[in-house]
C-alpha cells in the first residue's frame, strides 16, 4: 500500500523529518520559506495531510478549496488560532494540535520575561555591551523585587499552572481567573486562589501573565481600560497570542506610565513588532520563543506525526481538537 502524502510547511528538526520520511511520503520545505496562500491550496489539493504551523493561515477558503484531498490538518503547535476551526468542522476535516510537550518550556519563557522585565535584564545587557557601564554604584539600574509579589494569571490551563509552580519558587502569591477551568485537571499542590473576574486580577497583581487561547472572545481582552485597572507599578507578560492584547493601547499605557513594563513573546502581526515598542527600555521583547528548545520542538513534531499516523490507521488521533 502506498504511504499517505503529507506536506510539511516549514523545516522541522532533523530527527522528526527523518521519521516523517520513513512513515509517510513526506513533502518537506527544504528552504523553510513561509507558504503562500496558493502553496497552501496546492498542498491541500495534492496531499492526504497538511502539517502547518502558526505562520500558516489556514482560512475557510483554503479548507473549502474545491477538489481538496487532505482530510487531516496536524498543526505543529498547541495554539490553533491559525486554522479556521468552524470551516474544518463544516467540511469534516480533522484538526490536531500538540499539547503538553511545550508546557514547561513556554512557562520557562514566561518566567524569564517576568524576571527580565522586573530586573531590567535586557536593558542591562544593552547598557554593558554598548560600553556605557562606568562601574558599580548603589543607585545603578535598580529594578523591582520579584520575591513576595503577586502573580495574576489570566487563563489557568497547563502552561499557567506550570508558570505558577515556577513562581512559587520565588515566594510569589498566586491568583488566577479562568471561567473555563477544568477542575479535574487542576494541580491541587499549587496554592493559587481563583478570583471571580479579570478586573480582580488586574487590580491585585504585580505581574499579569496571559495564558488564554486566542479566540474571538479573547481578542483585545487586554485593552486601555484593562491597563487603567492595573497598578502603575505592574507588568504585563504575554506568551500566549499577540491579539489578546490591544498593542496600540499597550504602547500608550507604557508611554504614559499607566503600567511599569511588559515582557512579550508574541505580537499582533508577527513578525512585525511596532517600532514604538522597539524604542522602549521598559519592555523585554522575544521572537516567539515559547517552545523553542531542541527537545520540545522535536517532541512537538513527533506528536504531530503520532496524530497523523493514528488517523491513517483508522484510529482517533490523541490530540484531536475537531
Ligand atoms: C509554537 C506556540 O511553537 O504551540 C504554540 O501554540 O505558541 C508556539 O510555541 C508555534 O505556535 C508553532 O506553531
Amino acid at each position: 500500500m502506498s504511504k499517505p502524502v503529507v506536506v510539511v510547511t516549514r523545516r522541522w528538526p532533523n530527527a522528526v523529518e527523518e521519521r516523517l520520511m520513513d512513515v509517510f511520503d513526506a513533502r518537506l520545505n527544504d528552504d523553510d520559506h513561509p507558504f503562500s496562500p496558493q502553496e497552501l491550496v496546492d498542498a491541500i489539493k495534492t496531499a492526504d495531510a497538511l502539517m502547518p504551523t502558526v505562520t500558516d493561515k489556514i482560512s475557510a477558503d483554503i479548507i473549502g478549496t474545491a477538489g481538496r484531498k487532505a482530510r487531516i490538518i496536524g498543526n505543529f503547535g498547541v495554539g490553533f488560532n491559525n486554522i479556521d476551526i468552524d470551516a474544518a468542522k463544516k467540511h469534516g476535516v480533522v484538526v490536531t494540535n500538540t499539547p503538553e510537550v511545550l508546557t514547561d518550556c513556554t512557562a520557562d519563557i514566561a518566567m524569564i520575561l517576568l524576571l527580565s522585565v522586573a530586573r531590567r535584564i535586557g536593558e542591562g545587557e544593552r547598557h554593558l555591551r554598548g560600553g556605557q557601564w562606568t562601574g558599580w554604584r548603589p543607585t545603578h539600574m535598580m529594578g523591582q523585587k520579584v520575591s513576595g509579589k503577586t502573580l495574576g494569571l489570566i487563563g489557568y490551563g497547563r502552561i499557567a499552572q506550570a508558570m505558577a509552580r515556577r513562581a512559587l519558587g520565588f515566594g510569589m502569591t498566586l491568583i488566577y481567573y479562568d471561567p473555563y477551568v477544568d477542575a479535574a485537571k487542576l494541580d491541587k499542590s499549587v496554592p493559587a486562589t481563583a478570583v471571580s473576574s479579570i478586573d480582580e486580577v488586574l487590580a491585585q497583581a504585580d505581574f499579569v501573565s496571559l495564558h488564554c487561547p486566542s479566540t474571538p472572545e479573547t481578542r483585545h481582552l487586554i485593552n486601555s481600560e484593562s491597563f487603567a485597572k492595573m497598578k502603575p507599578t505592574a507588568f504585563l507578560i504575554n506568551t500566549a497570542r499577540g491579539d489578546i492584547v490591544d498593542e496600540s493601547a499597550l504602547i500608550a499605557a507604557l508611554r504614559e506610565d499607566v503600567i511599569q513594563g511588559a515582557g512579550l513573546d508574541v505580537y499582533e502581526k508577527e513578525p512585525k513588532v511596532p517600532a514604538d515598542l522597539l524604542k522602549m527600555n521598559n519592555v523585554v521583547l522575544l521572537p516567539h520563543l515559547g517552545s523553542a528548545s531542541t527537545q520540545t520542538r522535536e517532541a512537538m513534531g513527533m506528536r504531530v506525526l503520532t496524530n497523523v499516523e493514528a488517523f491513517f490507521a483508522g484510529k482517533t488521533p490523541p490530540d484531536r481538537v475537531v
